[in-house]
């Protein structure tokens, strides 16, 4: 499967005049995939990185990461937020200084969810050809072109997650499923840790002192997940705290 992806996104990077790549502004170093930035930029073609869901972060942060990812690429940097509809006429505005007479292409890429398919539903807009979207990661799985203009189109494509990377950080980004996980309760550790057991503790309305083990003991009976001898079944406690995660995000 991720071969065949990855043909799909060479395609697109070949038949593109400007890409644009999606990263999540919550994780915006763990979203990026450097493989591709630097294929795109050995082919010579225009790379824009679109810093989404900037809805989600606090100002100052935004600003921060633009200054840190500045140093670090020779691309043009742009916030955004596909749900809020924010940046979409930067985004144009990066579309319209290369139209010329003839057909002009753009790439989107990115990890999976970081919000491809949301995002060229709002530049298209009302009426136009709309692309599906979902909470689950791996939704877009080929390539689709739509036509933003008279000679303009969008390509959207399937999220792509560079090799060797650790499936916490995927899960983590919202890049991977629960039910994609190997390890478990390593990822639901993982999850404690990043976000704070006591954020987690009052998410679940736990009282208790105790550690991130446990946390997943005192979720497990709480929810009366409990195997022989009424052994808290740790496993189904950490895939119900994954799918809680996916879902609202612990919050
Ligand atoms: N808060 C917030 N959520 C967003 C934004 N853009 C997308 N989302 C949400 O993120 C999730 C994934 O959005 P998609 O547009 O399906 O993401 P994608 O990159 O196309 O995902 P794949 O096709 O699986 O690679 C959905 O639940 C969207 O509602 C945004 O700007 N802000
Ligand atoms: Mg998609």
């Amino acid at each position: 499967m991720f071969k065949g992806f990855l043909k799909h996104i060479n395609n697109v990077i070949n038949e593109s005049d400007i890409i644009f790549e999606l990263i999540d502004a919550r994780y915006p170093e763990k979203t990026r995939n450097y493989e591709l930035e630097k294929k795109i930029i050995k082919k010579r073609k225009k790379l824009v990185i679109l810093i989404n869901k900037s809805d989600l972060v606090e100002k100052e942060k935004i600003e921060e990461e633009k200054e840190k990812l500045k140093k670090t690429i020779k691309a043009k940097i742009i916030f955004v937020s596909g749900k809020n509809k924010k940046g979409i006429n930067l985004i144009k505005k990066e579309i319209g200084i290369l139209k010329t007479k003839r057909t002009l292409i753009v790439g989107i890429i990115g990890y999976p969810n970081t919000g491809k398919s949301t995002l060229i539903n709002s530049i298209t807009g009302k009426g136009k050809g709309k692309v599906a979207t979902s909470k689950k990661a791996g939704l877009t799985r080929g390539l689709q072109k739509i036509k933003l203009n008279e000679g303009v189109y969008l390509i959207d494509s399937p999220g792509i997650i560079p090799r060797k990377k650790e499936e916490s950080d995927l899960f983590l980004v919202n890049s991977k499923n629960p039910n994609q996980i190997k390890d478990i309760e390593g990822v639901a550790f993982k999850i404690i840790k990043e976000l704070g057991i006591e954020n987690i503790k009052k998410y679940f309305k736990i009282i208790e002192k105790c550690n991130e083990e446990e946390l997943l003991e005192i979720i497990a009976k709480k929810q009366n997940f409990l195997l022989k001898k009424a052994k808290p079944d740790t496993t189904k406690a950490a895939r119900y705290l994954l799918e809680k995660y996916q879902k609202d995000g612990l919050k």
